[in-house]
């Protein structure tokens, strides 16, 4: 099936003709084209929302709150279509994009929905000096948002939903290895009434339209969720631009495990923490760390517990372990297997790729368990991406913190222990933008989530999204 792209309401081939082939993770095989979208398509795409601005940008909270919801209900009324659509595209489990990734999108929409109905701005008296400022909270304009493959709507969402309700408009680009449920969402689009050129979705190739996107010197803000080295990149464009940026990037987080907390909830988490979405979650814990007066003990259960974990075609219900995204992917995270053994790293499960029967081209991979001696090597230091984890045991908290915090990056952290004061100390030593304590993967739209360190700079979530995408300026009135 082609793609088009979706600009002022409308479907549209990509101008220059130039069309990207779309794999089928499962199978290999190609099903279908996407644009490779050029500036042109990018012009057009942003005549078209800075059209649109004017009225949207005056369009009372109310009316943009209906038009999200309404976005949302028709997301949930399609959420097989698009649950199908999200599973053939990226090779993940049907069960998890029935239950996580188009849920998830729909309530992105509700929420922001809701939030921007409550979204307020301080006012402040200047006491002694007769006068009163006022903080007003302005739409940027036209905006970029640019997400990643891993959770495609779910992330595409997470950005145009609060983009949308602040009352900018926006030239979205999905990623080009998962385009499909952004090209369905043009559909619901126009059923729910948004008008024309306040969403403009764009397919094409990072380097060529998202980079369209990130050099447009009249795009004002760039929202952008994917690889590190990308953000970089994208960093470097936009700043001499003066940009406004959100940079949600990679992570490897630690999993700090202690002898004092609840076993059996802790093994199940981990091992959805560890293997949710074949382990291509940028908040995957992939470094655990286990006290080491339990950490025998854990190795047997947790080993037991991972190769159960069936392997399979994405559309069997069975399935725990789907396809990984690309056949590149699947390289890549290979190559840090072998690099593990190198590395001195042991293999203790998992480890090698899966012939599954009648799909022997898809990209699948066993779940993997590797045993490391030290955190320095590159195994526990560089983000793979994929259903391999680590762990390795620790004696003090001191060591575990210091092990924990040395890395790169900064994403999120996941504690295990019943101790109270531990768990202050702690969460508030982990450099991470996200701690959970005795679960992971809770989200409450309402928080900040983003990253520190390379994991990103900026918040998105609640208000502070919505923050992102305003401008603040302050009205200073003198009586
Ligand atoms: O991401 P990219 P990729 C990590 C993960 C993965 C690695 C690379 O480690 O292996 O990143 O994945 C667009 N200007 N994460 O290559 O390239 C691109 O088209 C503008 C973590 O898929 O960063 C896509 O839409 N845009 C992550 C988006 O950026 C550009 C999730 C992300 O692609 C661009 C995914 C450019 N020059 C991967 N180059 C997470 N944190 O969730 C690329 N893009």
């Amino acid at each position: 099936m082609n793609i088009q792209n979706y600009i002022n309401g409308k479907f549209h081939n990509p101008i220059e003709n130039n069309w990207i082939d779309n794999y089928n993770p499962a199978n290999g095989e190609i099903y279908g084209q996407i644009p490779n979208s050029g500036k042109a398509d990018v012009e057009n795409a942003y005549n078209a929302a800075k059209a649109a601005f004017t009225k949207w940008s005056q369009t009372s909270l109310e009316e943009r709150s209906r038009i999200l919801i309404k976005i949302s209900e028709l997301l949930e009324q399609n959420l097989k279509r698009f649950a199908e659509a999200e599973s053939k595209d990226n090779g993940k489990p049907i069960s998890l994009a029935k239950a996580v990734d188009i849920p998830r999108a729909a309530s992105n929409f509700r929420f922001f929905g809701y939030a921007i109905t409550q979204f307020a701005s301080e006012s402040h008296e200047s006491v002694g000096q007769k006068a009163i400022n006022y903080t007003l909270r302005q739409p940027i304009g036209v905006v970029g948002c640019i997400s990643p493959w891993n959770l495609p709507l779910y992330l595409f969402t997470w950005k145009i939903a609060p983009a949308i309700a602040a009352g900018n408009c926006i030239i979205a680009k999905p990623s080009e290895v998962t385009p499909m449920t952004a090209y369905l969402l043009g559909e619901i689009l126009t059923e729910a009434g948004l008008p024309k050129g306040v969403l403009n979705i764009v397919h094409g190739l990072g380097a060529t339209t998202g980079q369209a996107i990130v050099e447009h010197p009249e795009i004002k803000a760039i929202s952008f969720t994917g690889g590190s080295a990308t953000g970089a990149h994208i960093a470097r464009v936009a700043a001499p631009l003066f940009k406004k940026l959100s940079l949600e990037l990679g992570g490897k987080n630690p999993n700090l495990i202690f002898a004092d907390c609840d076993y059996e909830n802790m093994l199940e988490t981990t091992v959805r923490s560890s293997f949710a979405n074949q382990g291509q979650i940028c908040l995957c814990g992939s470094r655990i760390f286990i006290e080491k007066t339990i950490y025998e003990k854990f190795k047997i259960d947790f080993v037991n517990k991972v190769e159960k974990l069936k392997v399979g075609h994405p559309s069997d219900a069975k399935t725990n372990i789907g396809a990984l995204v690309s056949k590149s992917h699947l390289e890549k995270v290979t190559h840090y297997i072998n690099l593990a053994k190198q590395e001195n790293g042991k293999i203790i499960c998992g480890g090698k790729t899966v012939s599954v029967e009648g799909y022997e081209n898809g990209y699948y991979l066993e779940p993997t368990i590797i045993e490391v001696k030290s955190n320095d090597c590159r195994i526990n230091q560089e983000e793979i991406f994929g259903p391999v984890v680590t762990i390795m045991p620790f004696t003090t908290e001191k060591d575990v913190l210091e092990m924990a915090n040395t890395v790169n990056y900064g994403l999120s952290a996941t504690l295990w222990t019943n101790n109270l004061k531990r768990t202050l100390r702690l969460s508030h030593q982990l450099q991470a933008g996200i701690v959970w304590v005795n679960t992971w993967m809770l989200r409450d739209l309402r928080t900040p989530f983003g990253g520190m360190k390379a994991s990103g700079v900026g918040r998105e979530g609640g208000f502070e999204a919505l923050r992102f995408f305003t401008e603040a300026k302050n009205v200073c009135i003198k009586y």
